[in-house]
Formats: C-alpha cells, structure tokens, sequence
C-alpha cells in the first residue's frame, strides 16, 4: 500500500494473508497476496494469485506478517477455484477472481472473533467518488519488498469512462473491473497487496466491492489502481459455493 497507515488491530478483519510453499517443500510459507473471507469456510482472491503445485494457507486475525500473535488463525486451503474466464494480457487482467474453500469441519473453518470476521458481498453499486477502504502487507514507497506491518488507505471510485480515458487506461477496461485511487497519485495497492480487499461503507456495514488485480505501477499520476468489480461475480460466487 503506498500512502497507507499501519492498521488499527480488528479495523479489517477480513483481511487475510495467502500464503504458499512448493508442494511437499520443507520450506516456510511465504506471503504472496491478500485474500478475504466471506464465510467461515470461503475466501475470495484475484485469481493471478493461485499458483498450481503449491500449498497454500491462509492467515487471518494477524497484523505483523511472520510474528505469531495470539489473535492469528492459520487454515489450509483445500482448493482454489479461479474463474473460467481468467485471462491476463499485456495490458489487462481480466475476470481475476477465485475463491478458496477452507479446511474445516462440520461447516467451520475460520472462527469469528473480534479479529476475524466476514465482509458482506455486495447488492448495488456505489456512486463514483466514493471513499473506500483499501489494505495489505504489499510493496510501499519505502519498500519494493512490503510491510510487514498491514498497512490500509483510503481511496475514490473512479469514473470507468474517466479511467479509460487514453491518459489513463485507454480502452483495456471492461465491466470485470474498476479504478479507484487518486488521480494526482501517492495514494494505491501495490504488488503483494493483490487478491486483497477494496471494501466501502453502507449504513455502517463493511461490502467488498473491489479485490486488489492490476495497475501500471504503483501510486503514479493518472495510474489508479485497478480492482475487480466483485459485483460482477455474485452469481459466480453463489453458484461455485453452492455446488462445492
Ligand atoms: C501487482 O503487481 C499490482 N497499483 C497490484 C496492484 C497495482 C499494481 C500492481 C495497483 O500485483
């Protein structure tokens, strides 16, 4: 994140870190992207994310990335769906979505609690110039390699036809995705905050409307983040869950 603060603790408890190691490696997990849950057996991530061959786990309720907290829960992952139209160009990402079934039993994976918990999906749109949320442990203007330390932000949704303005992002964008940001820079998700949450406020309630996907660079003029438009993939989400 660059321009970010470091999170409150419990401020974004649906925040996860998605972790991977080499299939039957000795190795540690690593941090590769961010995830959010929406069930207790559910998480959503930019399918740019998922590396076949790997395991991958997820940890959630944690603020510093390779301190154990006491707050922290760590879950398998026991598949990652990405989406059927996935598909990664040059100039775009497009469909970067996937959902992670969690390890549990009897329909329980993660455990709520005052730092672990749901966002809710959302059911309408949110007007352009609306101040979102942003968060993740990936790259700042400090450092190429992350923070350790969540950091989160504030940004605008941004106009689509603005955003694809020839200054901007031309004619790339579809209706999978959207820009939020600023325009005059300093203020973006960076490599590393990827698969992450953009979530926006209504009447209190927290929705994920945007999951970390794609950008030129990071925190430049007229290169506003670019998100994935999770209303676009309700029935996606619905239908994948259902027949799991
Ligand atoms: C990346 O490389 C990436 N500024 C993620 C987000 C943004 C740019 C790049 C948005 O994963």
């Amino acid at each position: 994140i660059y321009g970010g603060l470091k999170a409150i603790p419990g401020a974004q408890p649906w925040q996860l870190s998605l972790q991977v190691r080499p299939q039957g490696s000795i190795h540690s997990y690593r941090h590769i992207c961010g995830a959010v849950l929406i069930s207790s057996c559910w998480a959503l991530t930019a399918g740019h994310c998922i590396e076949p061959k790997h395991q991958m786990q997820v940890v959630g309720g944690g603020l510093s990335l390779g301190k154990d907290e006491p707050t922290e829960q760590t879950i398998d992952v026991e598949k990652a769906i990405r989406h059927e139209n996935y598909r990664e160009t040059p100039a775009a990402v497009y469909n970067d979505i996937a959902l992670l079934k969690l390890k549990g039993a009897n329909g329980r994976c993660a455990n709520e609690s005052q730092f672990v918990r749901v966002a809710c999906l959302p059911d309408g749109v949110f007007p352009d110039g609306t101040e979102c949320t942003i968060s993740g442990w990936g790259a700042t203007e400090h450092s190429l390699y992350g923070s350790s330390n969540l950091l989160d932000a504030q940004v605008m949704l941004i106009n689509q036809e603005s955003c694809s303005d020839a200054e901007v992002y031309g004619t790339v964008l579809d209706t999978s995705m959207f820009c939020a940001g600023h325009m005059q820079g300093g203020v973006d998700s960076c490599q590393g905050d990827s698969g992450g949450p953009l979530t926006c406020n209504k009447q209190g309630t927290h929705v994920l409307y945007g999951i970390v996907s794609w950008g030129d660079q990071c925190g430049r003029q007229n290169k506003p983040g670019v998100y994935t438009r999770v209303s676009h993939f309700n029935n996606w989400i619905k239908s994948k869950i259902q027949a799991a």
